[in-house]
């Protein structure tokens, strides 16, 4: 379990193939960094069944995870991960809820999806499971630099 300091939490955010399609990972991305989270890695990813059954492992045994499988493999994601203060628990909020039509406007499932099983992106639940995803789809790390607009953005 990594002792980050609290400017430096990191979340594990993905555009799902359907984001993707339908063009949005410039919208959402940019939601992040407008609020002030640096983004430490990135990249496209077309990921394997096996892949995502491992990043869906808590999840097997539901009644709909082959057609989430099936969801997460039909194209291309969007993968990365953001750094800042608290981001796992506000990047889930700028997510909004699992089902969309549950998520307030404003939310990036609020905004542009309706239905649970095609719910555009994914946000870590905790910060140990952030960990855990982050080091499943970047082993090779991310990205270590000085952003030149930490000191607009926090006290210290
Ligand atoms: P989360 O993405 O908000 O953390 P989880 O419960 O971890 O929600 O579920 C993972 C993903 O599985 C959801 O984002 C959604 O794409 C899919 N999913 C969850 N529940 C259902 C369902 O009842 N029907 C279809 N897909 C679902
Ligand atoms: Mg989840």
């Amino acid at each position: 379990m990594p002792n980050r300091p609290p400017n430096a939490e990191r979340s594990f955010i993905m555009i799902k193939p359907d984001g993707v399609q339908r063009n949005l990972i410039g919208k959402i991305v940019g939601r992040f960094e407008d609020r002030g989270y640096k983004i430490v890695a990135m990249k496209m990813v077309h990921a394997t069944t096996e892949h995502l059954e491992k990043h869906y492992a808590d999840l097997k045994g539901k009644p709909f995870f082959p057609g989430l499988i099936k969801y997460m493999a039909s194209g291309p994601v969007c993968a990365f991960v953001i750094q800042g203060l608290d981001a796992v628990k506000t990047g889930r909020a700028m997510l909004g809820a699992t089902n969309p039509l549950a998520s307030a406007v404003g939310t990036i499932r609020g905004d542009y999806c309706l239905v649970t099983g095609r719910n555009i992106c994914h946000g870590s639940d905790a910060v140990e499971s952030a960990e855990h995803e982050i080091a499943l789809w970047f082993p090779e790390g991310v990205i270590e630099y000085e952003d030149t607009e930490h000191a607009w953005i926090y006290e210290n």
